[in-house]
């Protein structure tokens, strides 16, 4: 990752990072990215079948009649000098190897979690603890916009040791994204400066 020169110094050079969107089947990502992206969102849905619903199932108030196959892809510019690319995962457990390639050169993840189906995050969470050296945080989206579980319980719940920042979010807002974004950039820089301090260290 790059970092901005100083107002005093040359122009800022143009930073860029890639941050990963990933969770479970039907957590939000797919509007996750689609409520920041400057650019129309590259998105690969498809048509959910019926039976592909009795395989996957949703909340049954959810209105879900698509599902991402490959990834989403959106830009956002945070800053004159900071621009966020965002891949989202797709979420179904056949399309996980996929993850692999989407998570390659990413500088931070944000696994988003649907509260009404913890089971279906998991296994997101795992593969960042343990299948991946990409730093993340944990954001809930908030469907009803209400937070009906104490992010202590939902740590516990997931597992989530301490250092990994949890938070909530509301997928469909653009406000409430960019936050969380920014959650998940300040982690990523902290961890980097950490990891660079460290192996200079040694
Ligand atoms: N009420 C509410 N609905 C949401 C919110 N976020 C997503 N949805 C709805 O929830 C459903 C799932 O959203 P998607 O964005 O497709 O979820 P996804 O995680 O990309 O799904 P997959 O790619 O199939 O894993 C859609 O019907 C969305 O309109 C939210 O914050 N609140
Ligand atoms: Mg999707």
């Amino acid at each position: 990752m790059a970092y901005a020169s100083s107002p005093d110094g040359p122009p800022p050079r143009l930073t860029s990072v890639k941050l990963v969107v990933a969770g479970g089947f039907g957590v939000g990502k797919t509007t996750f990215v689609g409520a920041v992206s400057e650019i129309p969102p590259v998105n690969t849905e498809a048509w959910m079948t019926q039976a592909g619903k009795t395989v996957d199932p949703v909340n049954p108030s959810d209105t879900k009649t698509t599902t991402t196959v490959a990834m989403d892809f959106g830009r956002i510019t945070l800053a004159s000098d900071l621009v966020l690319y965002l891949f989202g995962t797709p979420g179904q457990p056949r399309f996980w190897p996929m993850w692999d390639d989407l998570c390659r050169g990413a500088s931070g993840a944000l696994v988003l979690v649907d509260t009404r189906r913890l089971d279906v995050s998991f296994a997101a969470v795992n593969y960042f603890e343990n299948d991946s050296d990409v730093p993340f945080i944990v954001a809930v989206n908030l469907f009803d916009g209400l937070q009906t579980h104490h992010l202590g319980d939902v740590r516990d719940a997931l597992r989530l040791p301490e250092h990994v920042p949890l938070t909530t979010c509301d997928a469909r807002d653009r406000g409430s994204v960019v936050q969380s974004l920014t959650a998940a950039l300040t982690y990523t820089m902290q961890r980097t400066s950490a990891g660079e301090q460290g192996a200079l260290a040694r």
